[in-house]
């Protein structure tokens, strides 16, 4: 694959063993990782990287690293290092399982940030330095110029920032994604930031390839692994209720003159759930559709191949292993209607906000006035993190979280009087679905916010407790712009960490 792949030939003296270029890697050195939900992590470097890690704690050197991505990775990268013990620290969002539990057990630090927020935050020098890039790449064009893989992440501000530069070359991904991606090199720091001018979902503004100073590039690996694609669960009946209330939500709203018949960009957010909702489109009366969001999910290429979907801007696919299969078998159809941009691009908050976009995310649990806790379970043990839900939820257009009513089989209320960890504050928060209907919250003050909330999204089991808390509150609360007991508001939490059962 060499020719093909590496087409500068000045760079293919640079090619090397995944050992060997592991080997390069300082002790205490921070690492810019490519990687974004699963798709165009470097796959050799990371696992070669985390044997040396084994090796040198077996022999009482521990070896760890800083390790900054675009979102979460896959099991050879964030699974490898964090059971070698390898890493001190990391940013942003994280899903990998091993890593979870480091980091709930209190021996890996976690910075858990808004991911439009991690570039701009790396110009602005307030993470500290980058010392080696580590990327995955689809191909070197004879200029140097590289040809970005299945994500684009946080790519381009490591190649810039980084001292050293390693390259994983995969061809396992499609070599006609070249072409796909818009990298825009048009963002500066304070003063001198001008508007991006992204006007509509498809408009493109940057180039097609990432550049990176070939003298700064130390090692270039050779793969052919396919990215880390979980399959999605078939919707369940909860699933597909929350999936029906919400369409009939984008039907009225398109009634009321509200919406445009083709919605405005749709915005989906990670799991189960928004994925079923976006198979939920495909028998809906909507037409002509568009999405600005972070990942390409398998109910967005059903979107697409219809034709209902128009094309998707994203900065990431997160398929599963069949969908993966078949679009890359099919990329060339599909190079026309997907642009794969920069995280910082992708969720930047002035471009949703101009947009429009309608965002559609997942949470943990919301309380009665509408806040949500979409990363902290029992508000103390991170589940992933708040990824993108928080640069799309405070600028969309309309804003919406959906969730199944109770989660570990009825044992705990999604809807909870007092959230145990907030993420978004309820001014971000528009409209809350679960199986049980959904609570329009647009010009709700708290007090009537909890009355929709409680009544059309509780759990039937819990409603009760709940009504009954709220009432009391009204009667004994400090004061009453937002109702609240204080000692008993979380005591919902502790009978839970307690008994493992937030029932009475
Ligand atoms: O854990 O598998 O151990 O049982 O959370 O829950 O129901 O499978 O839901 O896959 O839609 O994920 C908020 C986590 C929902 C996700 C969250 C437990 C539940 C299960 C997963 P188990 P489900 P989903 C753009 C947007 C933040 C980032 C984001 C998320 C696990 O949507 O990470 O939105 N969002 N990014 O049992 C205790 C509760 C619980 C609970 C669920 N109330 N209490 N456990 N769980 N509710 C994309 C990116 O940013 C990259």
């Amino acid at each position: 694959m060499t020719q093909d792949r590496i087409a500068c030939a000045a760079l293919r003296s640079r090619i090397m063993s995944a050992d060997e270029a592991a080997a390069l890697i300082k002790p205490g050195s921070t690492l810019g990782l490519s990687g974004f939900t699963g798709s165009g992590y470097p796959k050799a470097v990371p696992l070669a990287l985390a044997a040396r890690m084994e090796a040198q704690r077996a022999a009482g050197n521990p070896l760890r690293v800083r390790v900054w991505t675009g979102a979460s990775t896959g099991p050879e990268l964030d699974g490898a290092l964090a059971k070698a013990d390898g890493i001190e620290f990391r940013l942003p969002y994280n899903s990998d399982p091993i890593a979870r539990e480091k980091i709930n057990r209190g021996t890996m630090e976690y910075f858990d940030m808004h991911l439009s927020q991690v570039a701009p935050m790396a110009w602005q020098g307030f993470l500290g330095p980058l010392d080696t890039a580590v990327v995955e790449v689809s191909g070197i064009r004879e200029d140097g110029a590289l040809i970005p893989s299945s994500s684009v992440g946080n790519n381009k501000t490591w190649l810039d920032r980084a001292q050293h530069v390693i390259l994983e070359v995969n061809s396992w991904q499609n070599a006609a994604l070249e072409g796909m991606h818009d990298i825009y090199y048009g963002t500066a720091l304070p003063p001198n930031r001008v508007p991006i001018p992204l006007l509509r979902p498809d408009d493109r503004i940057g180039e097609a390839y990432l550049r990176c100073d070939p003298n700064k590039i130390v090692a270039i690996v050779e793969t052919h692994t396919p990215d880390r694609n979980l399959p999605f669960a078939k919707p369940d009946a909860a699933a597909a209720a929350i999936a029906g209330h919400l369409l009939e939500f984008l039907r009225h709203e398109v009634a009321r003159g509200r919406l445009p018949a083709n919605l405005l960009p749709l915005q989906s957010g990670v799991g189960n759930i928004a994925n079923a909702v976006l198979s939920g489109l495909l028998d809906s009366p909507f037409e002509d559709l568009t999405a600005y969001t972070e990942v390409i999910q398998d109910g967005m290429i059903d979107l697409l191949r219809t034709g209902k979907l128009r094309m998707a801007s994203a900065t990431a696919f997160s398929l599963s292993p069949d969908a993966a299969a078949a679009i890359n078998a099919d990329m060339a159809a599909f190079r026309d209607k997907m642009i794969l941009r920069p995280q910082e691009i992708s969720n930047h908050p002035e471009i949703i906000r101009r947009l429009g976009c309608i965002a559609m995310n997942g949470l943990i649990e919301a309380d009665i006035y509408g806040n949500v806790n979409s990363t902290h379970v029992m508000g103390s043990r991170i589940q992933n993190g708040i990824g993108g839900s928080g640069d799309f939820a405070r600028n969309a257009y309309v804003s919406i979280f959906m969730t199944p009513s109770t989660a570990k089989g009825g044992a705990i209320s999604a809807i909870v009087p007092q959230a145990s960890h907030v993420d978004h504050i309820t001014q971000d928060v528009q409209v809350i679905v679960t199986e049980q209907g959904l609570a329009d919250l647009r010009g709700l003050s708290p007090k009537q916010r909890a009355r929709v909330i409680i009544d059309n999204c509780s759990h039937p089991d819990y409603r009760d407790a709940l009504n009954d808390y709220y009432r009391r509150a009204l009667e004994h609360s400090y004061g009453l712009q937002s109702p609240s007991l204080l000692d008993e508001a979380l005591s919902w939490h502790q009978r839970y960490v307690r008994t493992g059962s937030m029932r009475a």
